[in-house]
């Protein structure tokens, strides 16, 4: 069974958990000698669940082995973003890596491209209205957004509809969806901030995760 890659980040910043890693590491397929336990393959693929390092440098090159080694069929990039109300699809990703805060390496890059010389942005290639409208079917309030900002997820994004067209792999889906605070990241934050119960934010991945394999299932 071809797999769907899906990965969330670790820790980074004041938040002392990523629900984005959460949820990937309970959607995993466990897999024992060849046979999927745990019932994790979703829409006709299989889950591999991946936790991404908050530094652009040591995810892309993570992400380039996964992509390598596991040919996923699919692939569903997930990181937080705090302050925001919603799970959202993000649509582009741009060649920025302009740091607000450092990254778990301790730094803060401005004004620098993901590659130097590849294209300015690259657009998702998730089937972004069905997943919409599949939230909304299951009672989750989402929303499409047009920037992905300018730290890791951006880079990471980038990096992997970078990677695929380099591997000739340009036809596998490929996007990121941020998620907002779960409770724990929300009592950690100095401000108020909307937060969601780890659990929906889990849901909120699967049926996106479901739906993007369906899709896939459905082309094959
Ligand atoms: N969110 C950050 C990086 C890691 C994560 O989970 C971002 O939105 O760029």
């Amino acid at each position: 069974m071809m797999p769907l890659l899906l990965t969330g980040f670790e820790a980074f910043h004041s938040h002392p958990v990523n629900p984005s890693a959460e949820a990937a590491l309970a959607l995993d397929g466990l897999v024992l000698d060849g046979r999927v336990l745990d019932g994790r393959v979703l829409g006709g693929l299989r889950v591999v669940s991946a936790l991404l390092p908050v530094e652009p440098d040591a995810a892309c090159a993570r992400l380039t082995e996964l992509l390598e080694t596991q040919r996923p069929a699919a692939v569903l990039l997930t990181g937080l973003a705090s302050g925001q109300p919603q799970v959202t699809l993000e649509r582009v990703a741009v060649n920025v890596m302009d740091f607000r805060i450092p990254d778990n390496a301790g730094r803060q890059h401005r004004d620098a491209p993901v590659h130097a010389g590849g294209p300015d942005a690259y657009l998702s290639t998730l089937p972004l209205r069905a997943v919409l409208t599949a939230w909304q079917a299951a009672d989750i309030p989402g929303h499409l957004s047009d920037t992905a900002g300018t730290f890791v997820c951006n880079a990471v994004m980038y990096h992997a509809l970078h990677a695929l067209r380099a591997l000739c792999r340009a036809d596998v889906p490929c996007g990121f969806l941020h998620l907002p605070a779960n409770a724990r990241v929300a009592l950690a934050e100095a401000k108020a901030v909307p937060y969601l119960p780890q659990a929906e934010l889990t849901r909120a991945v699967e049926v996106a995760a479901r739906t993007v394999a369906a899709a896939v299932s459905d082309g094959a």
